[in-house]
């Protein structure tokens, strides 16, 4: 776990300019840059961490407000390598922790960075829940098709004929889809991007961070080691296609009727079905309410029942009546 030990500023408010008196100035991505990261030369995962740092900096949160949580695997190494606050949890369980994180601490934007195993297959579970009750935070999945870290094994989005340590003749299972697995779970904001368009990165990283509750960024990462080329096709340099969801503009012009509307669910799993390199953008996107304002009107409402009373003597009254 990284801390902020080091930061001069610790300890004082934050997300704000650094105009206002008694607030700290926002930190540049050279503050928050860690030790050399130890990932392989050429992972998508570096352009993630150069794209967190920008919208950090962008966004002017100050460090002691940055909070990345991962799970394990290459991806999962992230929080090691930013300069603020961050956790390097269980496999699977980054989000399940991220959860409470969130929900206990109203004042920060906490992102989860997982990989498609860490976030997919032994997390799926907590992926599902973590959608469905809308809780307020940022997950970004960089998906390289393959368990990195372990050095190549089949992991939930590898596609059929894959060659690894765990199907030397190839993988033979559906892959995993992982825009519909979370549009039909809950969450309220899935995009899908890819390492090799940074500017495409920043501007999802962007829109997620301004939408409240469960957003997920679905990121196309590399693992040049393991299985590289996997993305060509999604990718113009090297002769593929990236092509940009057209998002509705609601001027009611007839070329608008073909654009899409992210609100529309069956339209979003149209576009989550089509064959890779499919399309980037954002695929579903809308309001409701995340448990972390449910929670707190409950909380608000038992405080104002009890006359807003310290909570030790609110508990103190109910062992009483236990008696
Ligand atoms: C409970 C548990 N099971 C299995 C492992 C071994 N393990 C570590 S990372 C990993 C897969 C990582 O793959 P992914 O999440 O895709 O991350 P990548 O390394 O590809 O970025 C596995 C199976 C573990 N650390 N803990
Ligand atoms: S093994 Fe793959 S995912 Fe892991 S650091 Fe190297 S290139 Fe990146
Ligand atoms: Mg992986």
């Amino acid at each position: 776990m990284n801390n902020a030990t080091n930061n001069p500023s610790s300890g004082a408010a934050a997300v704000a300019p650094p105009t206002q008196p008694g607030q700290p100035a926002p930190y540049k991505k050279v503050e928050l840059k860690s030790d050399r990261p130890t990932w392989c030369p050429g992972c998508g995962d570096f352009t993630v961490l150069d794209l967190y740092f920008r919208l950090c900096e962008r966004r002017q949160v100050t460090r002691e407000k940055i909070t990345s949580v991962s799970g394990i695997g290459c991806s999962s190494r992230f929080p090691y390598f930013v300069q603020a606050h961050g956790v390097h949890f269980i496999h699977g369980r980054a989000v399940a922790f991220a959860t409470g994180l969130s929900l206990s601490r109203p004042d920060l934007h906490v992102f989860v960075f997982s990989g498609d195993g860490d976030a997919y297959s032994i997390g799926g579970n907590h992926l599902e829940h973590a959608a469905r009750k809308n809780i307020h935070m940022t997950l970004v999945v960089m998906d390289n098709n393959v368990y990195g870290l372990t050095k190549k094994q089949t992991s939930p989005t590898s596609p059929i004929g894959f060659k690894s340590k765990t199907d030397p003749m190839g993988a033979m299972d559906t892959p995993t889809n992982p825009l519909k697995k979370l549009i039909s779970a809950g969450a309220t904001f899935v995009a899908r991007t890819s390492h090799t368009n940074p500017q495409h990165v920043l501007q999802m990283m962007e829109r997620a961070m301004d939408h409240r509750g469960f957003s997920v960024i679905e990121c196309l990462s590399e693992c040049v080691e393991f299985y590289p080329g996997a993305f060509d096709a999604a990718n113009p340099r090297k002769g593929g296609q990236f092509t940009l969801i057209e998002e509705k503009k609601k001027d009611g012009t007839p070329e608008d009727a073909k654009r899409h509307d992210p609100s529309d669910e069956v339209a979003a799993y149209r576009l989550a079905s089509l064959p890779f390199p499919g399309v980037f953008g954002v695929f579903y996107q809308v309001n409701q309410p995340a448990k972390n304002d449910k929670e707190k009107q409950l909380i608000d409402t038992a405080r104002a029942a009890t006359s807003n009373a310290p909570p030790l003597a609110v508990l103190q009254k109910t062992f009483d009546r236990m008696k």
